[in-house]
């Protein structure tokens, strides 16, 4: 559990019944009031941790937004339509939920004086120039998902500047850990790790040469802790670890670390893949003090070990 200098505080997290948002809510609920604000549409009420207090609710729906914003001092917002695909199928969709919500909780945040922590995303690059990526790389999203992260990202700042709110946006890379369930539009990583675990083929999608930076969950807490509590404001922040790996070098690991006899297969390169994703996160250490703690093998040593316990391989 990472260690925080948040104690005593009354914080809201949205989608705290998600992947992100539950570690941030087990890591803060024994020294803080604990909100959760969650639809539950690919959250879960079981993420949920004793000790918090969950609203079911759409971060759309102002009147519950309202009940969940009361008398804190902090909000992390996590809540969002998180499937890039889901938001290509329905860009009006992922508008409403992840720019106009937020648009709202921004509001919110400004009447109640509120510091918030927001959830950006490497998306906003799009394909880069270069890496590592740094804060002032570019921003071409390539996806309505990484405009519509684009655009909260931008909307942080500008009610830093105009309205004096404390807030600080999190720009995350590839994000896995534990409790991030394999399904088709989830995180590479669980994905191999299911099918190694179920005997089946891990697909690499083309040759699997292109790399991704890939944080582990525990480092993502410690971001967003540090977010919440720095004298920086206004600021956005790249939260990767500043290596990456191919691909093939994840399915090769999985394989090994699994001891599976499944085989790694290629199949189709993804349509508008990007080939390089690696974060330059020097930004984040010098404003923050945020400094990565897990390695990419431990990482997967932990989320492989929740995987034994807590899913079912189909037989
Ligand atoms: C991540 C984020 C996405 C967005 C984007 C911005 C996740 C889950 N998604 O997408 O929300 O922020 O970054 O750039 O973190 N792959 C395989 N086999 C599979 C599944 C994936 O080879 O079964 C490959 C895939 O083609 C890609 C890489 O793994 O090259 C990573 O895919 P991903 O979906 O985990 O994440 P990414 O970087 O596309």
């Amino acid at each position: 559990m990472t260690a925080t200098a948040l104690t005593g505080k009354r914080i809201l997290i949205t989608g705290g019944a998600g992947f992100i948002g539950s570690h941030l809510a087990r890591t803060l609920v024994a020294e803080n009031e604990v909100v959760i604000l969650d639809a539950l549409t690919t959250g879960s009420r079981s993420n949920v941790p004793d000790g918090a207090t969950f609203i079911e609710g759409d971060i759309r729906d102002d009147a519950a937004l309202e009940r969940a914003i009361d008398g804190v001092d902090v909000i992390f917002h996590e809540a969002a339509l998180v499937s890039v695909e889901r938001a290509i199928d329905d860009p009006p969709l992922s508008h409403a939920i992840n720019v106009g919500a937020t648009l709202s909780l921004l509001e919110a945040a400004r009447d109640h004086d509120v510091r918030v922590v927001l959830a950006s995303s490497a998306a906003i690059y799009g394909h880069p120039e270069s890496v590592p990526i740094d804060e002032a790389e570019p921003k071409t999203p390539a996806s309505p998902y990484g405009i519509d992260k684009h655009s909260i990202d931008q909307y942080a700042r500008q009610y830093h500047d105009q309205y004096g709110l404390e807030v600080v946006a999190l720009r995350y890379f590839n994000v896995f850990g534990p409790g991030q369930v394999a399904g088709p539009y989830s995180g590479v990583i669980s994905i191999f790790l299911e099918q190694a675990l179920a005997g089946e083929s891990i697909t690499v999608e083309g040759d699997g040469s292109q790399t991704r930076d890939f944080v582990y969950i525990d480092d993502v807490v410690q971001a967003n802790c540090l977010a919440a509590t720095s004298a920086t404001s206004g600021h956005a922040f790249n939260i990767g670890t500043g290596q990456a790996v191919t691909i093939r070098e994840v399915a090769e690991q999985i394989q090994e670390q699994t001891g599976t006899d499944a085989a790694i297969v290629h199949t189709e390169p993804r349509a508008g893949d990007i080939d390089h994703s690696r974060a330059d996160i020097s930004a984040a250490k010098a404003a923050l003090g945020y400094e990565p703690t897990v390695s990419f093998e431990d990482g997967l040593e932990h989320t492989l070990e929740w995987y034994r316990t807590h899913q079912q391989p189909t037989p």
